[in-house]
């Protein structure tokens, strides 16, 4: 029998600081070693003075616990030992990351002297936990005095698990004939765990499935609405919007929406911050990390062997039937190919291995990887949220984890999600309803993002990336990696490209294989100004043909021909002239060097081109990011009066751990009187970026050009790291191209003339001169002046 729905909201009982001491000598080193991440709600679960709900049953009759007087707060975490040593004080780490850097703990007021006694400063971020618990309990019980909301009004706020259930039913039963639930196993304590099947047209034994898991841990309540609003809208979307139509026909999709039933309703009805399931331990402590209990590298690192922490493994893999009910579902269904596992908080996209600094090798690494970052794309462009994408083993160790069981036993690609907030500062675990509705948009992006890449067999992955524009002859080659996800084997002796110009007749052109998995394809010379269009196609061993850069048949990459001449350049390895201003500033004004911070504090660990040197924000091993500001590095003045099609072209880097500070980038033609911004790059991830700026569109190109990059951290409220390199001004144009009006004096006349002679001879470097852009400077240049007279 479940346990009737009940808030307390009049019956909250706090320990406050009687509990205290009882929390401190209840502090649990783990006895094997390890790092544990114990959470103050167990603690007090093992407390005698505290008993914990036996069961379901009984749970009704447990009050709630309260954490009075609890608080989250920011240390900056220099290095790997002061972190351990505040995790082996067993307190509850809410932000991810064992490396340095800003990192949140929920503490007792015990625990919180204890790290001032240690030489920390903490930052206060919530100065009191029990306050947005009571406040969310006390809107959730005046919430349940109406009736459960079926349509859309469910997403206003966290539901109880009847409701959860009740609208999984409606949902289904509105969508008949594509969708259906089905139990597939029971917790614990005797709670149905169900998955929900949604499949359009088309036999589903022939399509590839993907499977979503949400809320293994208790207390991340945003999980299961999420996939609920997934499913909610693909469902209505199915047969009026086509691509949701289309990718439904291809695709087997299965949600299991509620992984931990128990847990959540003990979240929801005793201890806020429960975690775990409810095992009751032959210590007579509760519950098993469900998310430490999976059956691969099972008992490694990051997992606990104490019952009583929140990171304890269980007393076998698989112990739990929460786990071996999700691993049944995936075993029993091979043509599974892809898998999330949802969980909150800190907005992340992580892949395997957890349980150890290793990554998928060869293309499987690659798929991983490639596809993190296209659903961290796709959730960005929604409403501006970054998720990071990154290896689960950056954030710290975790054996026992779904995901490296997913893809190290069952052989699916398979990622861990962490939703909203990016940091404790949004709430934690306690994520205002309000960000219901957003973390469901965007997800579902996400999402449907995978499913698009299932359903096209091959993610082809460009490791130069496309190029912006090529070159008439001797373009460089541009290279292909098609990545199979839905099993499918390539034959990489068919690989060819389609190039045609004019829209003229294809031409079919061989590629070679330049590294494994990877092709090259030279171009033939093309004519400069033209525009040409490139397909590529491979077949898999069984016959199947797939194209890049779509399935339709007609479908080609378009790229301008042209040539590019450089103008100015600088890889960081010499100063060609920068001069760099500081404002209210710390720490962290630009310099140029060999990268020394390894890439530990979202830091560029090498520079983008490979010379060697690059422009940093300060550039020490350790802590020297941008505090205050700003800092900004000014190019010299580079003369572009002579282009025919000038831009800026740079590689930029910028990581800030709360997203709220920008890498500017401007330009001036006056010589630096005015300025215009022409960009403004958010976090990025630890990423370069490329910048490709064309001058024309933001002003008119003259002799007194110059560049800026402009960063700040003011308030200095979060770690934030910034780089530039590469920076050059390239003129893209064909023979002709270039202006007669060689001086930018608004006429062509007898000065124009006087350059082209005294530039007269083959070019070197840049060269304005040479109109025709033959790499000479002679007769053909001096006509085309004369005819451009006046
Ligand atoms: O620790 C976990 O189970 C996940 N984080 S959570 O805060 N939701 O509990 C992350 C698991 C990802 N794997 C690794 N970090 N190795
Ligand atoms: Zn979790």
């Amino acid at each position: 029998m479940l346990a009737p729905r009940h808030f307390f909201a009049g019956a909250l009982i706090s320990l406050g600081t009687a509990a205290a001491p009882v929390l401190a000598s209840g502090h649990d080193v783990a006895t094997d070693g390890r790092h544990d991440t114990p959470n103050p709600a167990i603690k007090l679960a093992a407390n005698p003075a505290q008993p914990a709900a036996p069961a379901a049953s009984a749970a009704s009759a447990a009050a709630p616990v309260a954490l009075d007087g609890w608080s989250v707060v920011q240390i900056d975490i220099r290095d790997h030992e002061e972190l351990d040593a505040i995790l082996e004080l067993g307190i509850d780490q809410w932000t991810h990351g064992h490396g340095h850097g800003p990192q949140e703990f929920c503490v007792s007021p015990a625990e919180l002297e204890q790290l001032r006694a240690m030489g920390h400063d903490p930052l206060i971020v919530i100065p009191n936990v029990q306050v947005l618990i009571d406040a969310e309990r006390t809107r959730l019980a005046a919430a349940a005095q109406a009736d459960a909301p079926l349509g859309i009004d469910y997403f206003d706020d966290y539901r109880p698990i009847e409701e959860i259930e009740a609208f999984t039913d409606q949902m289904v039963a509105d969508h008949p004939g594509i969708s259906s639930k089905m139990q597939i196993g029971t917790s614990l304590e005797g709670r149905p765990i169900s998955a929900i099947t949604i499949s359009g047209a088309g036999d589903p034994a022939d399509k590839p499935a993907v499977v979503i898991n949400a809320m293994q841990h208790a207390r991340e309540w945003i999980t299961t609405p999420t996939v609920l609003w997934f499913m909610n809208e693909i469902l209505d979307a199915y047969g009026t919007v086509p691509r949701v139509t289309e990718l439904l026909d291809q695709i087997e999709l299965h949600v299991i929406y509620q992984v931990n039933p128990d847990g959540f309703v003990y979240s929801w009805e005793t201890e806020r911050l429960w975690r775990k399931n409810r095992r009751p331990n032959a210590d007579g402590t509760f519950g098993v990390d469900l998310n430490r209990n999976w059956g691969f590298e099972w008992g490694g690192e990051g997992s606990s062997g104490n019952p009583d922490n929140d990171t304890y493994r269980g007393t076998a893999p698989f112990s739990e039937p929460e786990t071996q009910t999700v691993r049944d579902f995936i075993l029993d269904r091979p043509d599974t190919v892809a898998h999330i596992d949802v969980h909150s908080f800190s907005q992340l996209i992580l892949w395997p291995f957890g349980y150890d600094f290793v990554e998928p090798g060869g293309l499987d690494g690659d798929a991983h990887r490639e596809l993190a970052h296209c659903m961290s794309e796709a959730i960005e462009a929604v409403e501006g949220s970054f998720y990071r994408p990154q290896p689960a083993s950056a954030l710290y160790l975790a054996a026992g984890i779904a995901t490296d069981w997913v893809f190290g036993g069952a052989g699916a690609l398979s990622w861990t999600f962490e939703l909203r907030p990016g940091s404790s500062q949004g709430g934690g675990f306690i994520l205002p309803p309000e960000q219901i509705v957003g973390t469901g948009m965007e997800n579902e992006q996400a999402f449907l993002e995978l499913l698009e890449q299932v359903a096209g067999q091959i993610s082809w992955n460009l490791p130069d990336g496309l190029p912006m524009t090529v070159a008439p002859s001797s373009a460089e080659p541009i290279r292909f990696r098609p990545i199979p996800l839905a099993g499918a084997e390539l034959n990489g002796g068919t690989i060819r490209a389609l190039v045609r110009t004019g829209g003229g007749d294809p031409l079919e052109v061989a590629m070679t294989e330049d590294a494994p998995d990877t092709y090259r394809l030279d171009l033939p010379p093309l004519a400069c100004g033209s525009t040409v269009e490139i397909a590529v196609l491979i077949d898999s061993t069984d016959g199947t043909s797939y194209r890049w850069p779509d399935a339709d048949p007609a479908a080609f990459a378009a790229i301008p021909v042209r040539e590019r001449t450089i103008l100015f350049a600088d890889d960081g390895e010499t100063d060609p002239g920068w001069t760099v201003v500081s404002d209210d500033l710390t720490d962290g004004a630009w310099e140029r060097g060999v990268p020394a911070g390894e890439g530990q504090r979202g830091d560029p660990a090498t520079d983008f081109d490979g010379s060697g040197r690059a422009w940093l924000t300060g550039n020490e091993f350790g802590n020297s990011d941008v505090d205050g500001g700003p800092t900004t590095m000014t190019s010299p003045t580079v003369d572009l009066s002579g282009a025919g099609d000038p831009w800026l072209n740079a590689a930029l880097w910028i990581t800030c751990d709360d997203g709220d500070d920008l890498l500017r980038t401007e330009l001036s033609n006056d010589g630096g009187a005015t300025w215009t911004e022409v960009s403004s790059l958010a976090t990025q991830g630890p990423n370069w970026s490329r910048l490709a700026v064309r001058i024309a569109d933001f002003m008119e190109p003259t002799a007194a050009m110059r560049v800026r990059f402009i960063i700040s951290d003011n308030p200095n409220d979060s770690v934030t790291e910034a780089a530039v390199d590469a920076v050059a001004f390239v003129d893209i144009s064909c023979s002709g191209g270039g202006s007669p009006d060689l001086d930018g004096s608004g006429s062509v006349d007898f000065s124009d003339l006087l350059i082209v002679l005294g530039a007269w001879g083959p070019c070197s470097g840049p060269c304005p001169a040479d109109l025709d852009g033959n790499g000479d400077v002679g007769l053909t240049d001096v006509l085309s002046v004369l005819a451009a007279w006046g």
